[in-house]
């Protein structure tokens, strides 16, 4: 059990879980059923929001249109959205794919320190060609990284897994600070704007951006727009209009950009868990099962995910990998102490983003359990950690259930208000039938299959080989002539890179 160096709070806390408990069998009603709202953890407090920028429907508005935006990067690929999706828990869905590898310190694919990271964009020259980074050419970048959560991320007052953003926010155009303390949202928000990797090219500037932004329709490329957005729209037209609305006057600026971002990710707060109602007091929000998890919870994981956001934020290193592969907090705050430690993050609606952890080393909740169970797989430096927790196999499913069940916000799994957003373009592969991420013969089978026997496809896009906007024998035959002739690469994004449909046409993937 992880209860070494409890506080004090957490001994009163180990203390009541045991009067909750013994009582419990002399009542013999099982032991949860004693935990009253408000035992554990307080219930999630009003979402901090900074005095310099206090939190308006108008500035919300335009935040939730730049947040989904796809025309906000350099290549019209990604937003925001696309890395931070509501139904991943806010973070990014496209996982389970060979392209969202990042290579890791040892610089090489297929080792034990890679890392699960984010796909970004292909390094380009702002003025238009792309550039060989040295490890992902022709293929888009991949961030060093694991996405993290937007929702409810402002509850924390720093940001990233290392914490370099925040709480002072600094315009990036004129070097003012802006927002003292408090603005962490805001400081994150200017980053993967600019980002090479993220949705920049390699010098993006910010009148760059202005002038993309007053040039394009909001959310042309995105499909399936909320109601609160298609309104918008109606009402607003463009991004000067709906600057106008948010700050009295049309100016863009990067500072105004965050401002509205960050606004709007004050708007995310994940507060309908079944843990939420339970803690109001409706007992039966929660199972037996569920219960029983929340106390294994309170004593052995609440320490550091202590808060009502259950991340409390604070750095630690607990083993997840050698702590000199991610130096993590160090390039902070410069302290030997702080080399290899991360957040502790927030895990309201930790079952809907695996995989887990910075590297996004753990694919499931049950390796992250096994990871704890085991006292972490780099000997972790955290006496919160020692001696490992060593629970049984019951104790670790109620635990799960808990996770995984029990902080599920059920708006955030299904994209409902306040987590509701348009539909981002679907990546593919162009000749890709078989939506395996390689084009050869198995694909151009799949097509005949397909357009002849009644075989069925999930990416329409991919299987318009020729991007005319048709399905015909054509696309095989363009998919054979690339494989065996040697003719010119199949139309944008390639047979051999990953990305959106640059033409318009009617055809489809499905997720
Ligand atoms: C290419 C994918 C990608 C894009 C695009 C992207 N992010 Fe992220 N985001 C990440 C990754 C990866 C991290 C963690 C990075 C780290 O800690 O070093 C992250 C971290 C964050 C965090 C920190 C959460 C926390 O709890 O600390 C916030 C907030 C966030 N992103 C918001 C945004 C916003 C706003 C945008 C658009 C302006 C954006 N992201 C664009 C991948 C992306
Ligand atoms: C000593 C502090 C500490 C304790 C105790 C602790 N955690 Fe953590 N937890 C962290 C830190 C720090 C991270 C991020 C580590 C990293 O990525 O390197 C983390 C990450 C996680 C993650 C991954 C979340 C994500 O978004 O990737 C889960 C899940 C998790 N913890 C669950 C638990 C559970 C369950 C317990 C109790 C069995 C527990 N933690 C106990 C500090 C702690
Ligand atoms: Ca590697
Ligand atoms: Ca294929
Ligand atoms: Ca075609």
């Amino acid at each position: 059990m992880i209860h070494s160096n409890l506080t004090p709070m957490n001994r009163r806390l180990s203390w009541l879980m045991a009067c909750v408990v013994i009582l419990g069998l002399f009542l013999s009603t099982p032991a949860a059923a004693q935990i009253g709202p408000g035992d554990i953890l307080a219930p999630l407090p009003p979402m901090p929001e900074p005095p310099e920028n206090p939190l308006t429907v108008e500035k919300a508005l335009l935040g939730k249109f730049l947040f989904w935006e796809e025309q906000l990067s350099h290549d019209n690929s990604t937003s925001c959205g696309t890395c931070h999706l509501s139904e991943a828990g806010g973070s990014d869905p496209r996982v389970d794919l060979s392209r969202s590898i990042h290579p890791g310190f040892d610089g090489l694919f297929g080792t034990e320190d890679d890392v699960a990271g984010s796909i970004g964009v292909v390094l380009q020259a702002c003025g238009g060609s792309p550039l060989d980074d040295g490890v992902f050419f022709p293929q888009r970048q991949v961030t060093g990284r694991r996405s993290q959560s937007t929702i409810g991320a402002g509850y924390h007052p720093t940001l990233f897994w290392d914490g370099r953003a925040g709480p002072e926010f600094t315009d990036p155009e004129t070097g003012l600070v802006l927002i003292p303390s408090g603005g962490a949202l805001e400081a994150q928000a200017v980053g993967p704007i600019i980002s090479m990797v993220e949705m920049g090219c390699d010098t993006r500037d910010w009148d760059g951006v202005r002038q993309k932004l007053i040039s394009v329709t909001p959310l042309a490329l995105a499909t399936n727009l909320p109601d609160d957005l298609i309104e918008g729209l109606l009402q607003f037209v463009n991004y000067e209009g709906l600057f106008q609305n948010a700050f009295g006057d049309s100016q863009i600026t990067a500072a105004r950009i965050a401002f509205a971002i960050a606004s709007y990710e004050r708007t995310l707060i994940p507060d309908r868990t079944p843990f939420d109602v339970f803690n109001q007091g409706i007992s039966d929000a929660m199972t037996e099962s569920q219960q029983l998890g929340l106390l294994l919870f309170a004593d052995n994981c609440l320490p550091c995910h202590e808060t009502p956001a259950l991340g409390d934020g604070s750095f630690r290193f607990i083993g997840v990998r050698p702590p000199f592969e991610d130096v993590g907090h160090f390039a902070v705050s410069g302290d030997d102490e702080d080399i290899g430690k991360f957040k502790s993050p927030s895990l309201r609606n930790v079952g809907l983003r695996a995989p887990y952890f910075h590297n996004g080393g753990k694919a499931t909740l049950d390796d992250v359990l096994a990871f704890y169970n085991g006292g972490g797989d780099f000997t972790p430096n955290d006496p919160l950690l020692d001696p490992p927790m060593n629970l049984p196999n019951t104790e670790l499913s109620q635990l799960k259930d808990f996770l995984e069940n029990g902080l599920t916000d059920p708006r955030v799994e299904f994209g409902l208000p306040p987590f509701d957003h348009p539909t981002m373009q679907p990546f593919f592969v162009r000749g890709d039938t078989n939506v395996d991420g390689a084009v050869d013969i198995s694909d151009a089978v799949a097509s005949l299959q397909f357009l002849f026997s009644g075989g069925i496809i999930s990416c329409e896009d991919a299987t318009d080989a020729n991007d005319d906007g048709a399905l015909d024998i054509a696309d095989p035959v363009a998919v054979l002539g690339r494989l065996f002739i040697g003719a010119a690469p199949l139309p944008l994004p390639g047979d051999n890179s990953f990305g959106p449909d640059p033409t318009v046409d009617a055809l489809m993937c499905l997720d």
